[in-house]
């Protein structure tokens, strides 16, 4: 059975929703807050960083990283039919759009809510934080203007880079605001927060309201 090491709303998202999607049997362990935003020993002895997500695959290996989480579980389970297989004409730009949120998005994401980490003096704390606000929303706008019109971020078939996107929408404190001066992507919301499989998932992350 797999492991993860969890907190609703944040980056578990994904593998819940992933495994959900799947049908496949997780063991949900969340961890707790402590003050300091120091994460708690037993989450460091598995990943240094003592980050979120944390997976334990049933041999016991762990494993972190979203989109490397994604990829795995993705190509493990094709039935779940959530992400082009590799010979797909639609791989290439499956791997880059998840990539993008991964390593863009996602980093501004952490540059904001975590921006002590991200300067020495203690006076560029919120000037790291604006800058990676503004860098966020212009991130978001290329990713919106990829949807476009389509109904999903790779054409008309439903994949996990809508599910990561959401994701990544949903952790916005603006999020009602963000999400109403985005309305491609508030729909790309409202029809993944609808897919039978994901609506429980959505819940326990307390990510299902949206009004
Ligand atoms: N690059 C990592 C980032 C993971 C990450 O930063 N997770 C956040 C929650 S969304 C976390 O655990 N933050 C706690 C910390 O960094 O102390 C990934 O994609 O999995």
């Amino acid at each position: 059975m797999y492991k993860l090491y969890a907190r609703p709303g944040s980056g578990s998202f994904i593998v819940e929703a992933i495994m959900a999607e799947a049908g496949v049997p997780l063991e949900i362990q969340d961890v707790e807050r402590l003050p300091g935003r120091i994460p708690p020993d037993y989450l460091v002895k598995l990943n240094p960083l003592g980050q979120i997500p944390t997976l334990i695959l049933p041999n016991g290996e762990v494993m972190t990283e979203t989109a490397a989480i994604t990829i795995y579980l993705c190509d493990l389970y094709p039935k779940a039919e959530l992400a082009p297989a590799a010979d797909s004409p639609l791989r290439a730009a499956y791997l880059r759009w998840l990539l993008y949120m991964a390593t863009t998005i996602y980093m501004s994401d952490l540059r904001a809510i975590y921006c002590e980490r991200y300067t020495d003096d203690p006076n560029g704390v919120e000037a790291v934080k604006s800058s990676a606000l503004k860098q966020r929303n212009r991130q978001w706008d290329i990713l919106e203007a990829e949807l476009g019109d389509k109904p999903y971020l790779l054409g008309g078939k439903f994949s996990v880079l809508d599910i990561y996107a959401v994701m990544l929408a949903g952790w916005n404190r603006d999020s009602r605001e963000f999400l109403a001066k985005r309305p491609t992507l508030r729909a790309l919301y409202e029809r993944v927060r609808a897919r039978p499989k994901l609506t429980p998932v959505f819940k326990r992350n307390t990510m299902d309201a949206l009004t």
